[in-house]
């Protein structure tokens, strides 16, 4: 597989034929697999959140903040379901995976899981783009291999949701065996699942069914136990692309403008320089189908 070629294609909206998708998602995993648990980055960085198969926001979004060759990335995960091209989006960044290992780091979102793909999206797309459901089992299988979280110089903390009753230190973190469907509770679950709370200090039942609410102190401690400075997560749908909680100790960055083509927000990414001081990017949808 040539892999320039296969982002150009990618690029361009082309269908990758049956045997060209299965050849690139074995390979990611592959690179993937090499990875551990808790990935260290050094500013300057670009930290995006969710994507939900919005592939020309996505390119968008690339032309907004500088392509890989020129932008160190990490993606917080929920690549797939709710919009309409999955397939496009998780491939083309699998794709730049591979041919930029060190440039782009691609976590785990609750989304890549194989429950929440037969409800949300990306299974009917498979179905109906190649007329068969075995892709389904090789992007189950690169997603089992993603990473959970990102460091950015030892400070700044990258994870899809948050954080857990059950993690302490980012060692807890690397203990955790990734390569498998997101349990329905514990400490996984937590991470990709978890939300910010105002209404308590420390932990709370999640409304949503998994994951749990985490408060100001909770946070603090982590924090401070773990010598970092601020918490980012995606995960929820924020108006304006970005919101900080706890006296901008936790960040929620969200990346799909126009999400689901009815919520009319903004998208945002968030910007790490060499120093670590903080900035946005904002942007709007440029597709609506
Ligand atoms: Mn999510």
């Amino acid at each position: 597989m040539n892999i320039d070629k296969t982002i150009e294609f990618l690029k361009n909206k082309n269908k990758l034929p049956i045997d060209d998708l299965k050849t690139l998602l074995k390979k990611g995993t592959e690179v993937l697999k090499q990875e551990i648990n808790v990935i260290q980055i050094n500013a300057p960085v670009a930290i995006v959140g969710d994507l939900h198969g919005k592939f020309d926001d996505l390119l968008n979004m690339f032309l907004l903040n500088g392509e890989v060759e020129n932008q160190k990335y990490v993606f917080m995960g929920d690549y797939v379901n709710r919009g309409l091209n999955s397939i496009l989006c998780f491939a083309y960044l699998i794709a730049l995976k591979i041919k930029y290992p060190e440039r782009i780091t691609l976590l785990r979102g609750n989304h890549e899981s194989r429950k929440i793909c037969e409800i949300y999206g990306l299974v009917g797309e498979i179905e109906k783009k190649y007329s068969s459901i075995e892709p389904f089992e090789w992007f189950v299988e690169t997603f089992q291999a993603l990473p959970l979280a990102a460091v950015v110089n030892g400070s700044v903390i990258c994870i899809h949701g948050g954080l857990s009753s059950s993690i302490n230190t980012i060692n807890d973190i690397e203990t955790i065996n990734r390569f498998q469907e997101i349990p329905s509770s514990g400490s996984f679950c937590d991470l990709v699942w978890s939300d910010p709370t105002d209404e308590i200090e420390d932990y709370k039942e999640s409304p949503r069914g998994a994951g749990i609410l985490f408060g100001k102190k909770v946070l603090e401690s982590f924090l401070d136990k773990n010598n970092l400075t601020l918490l980012v997560r995606a995960h929820q749908l924020v108006q304006s692309g970005y919101k900080y909680d706890f006296g901008e100790k936790c960040l929620t960055v969200w990346s799909v403008p126009n999400y689901c083509n009815r919520c009319s927000n903004s998208a945002s990414v968030f910007h790490l320089d060499e120093n670590l001081t903080r900035s946005f990017k904002h942007f709007e949808t440029i597709s609506d189908f």
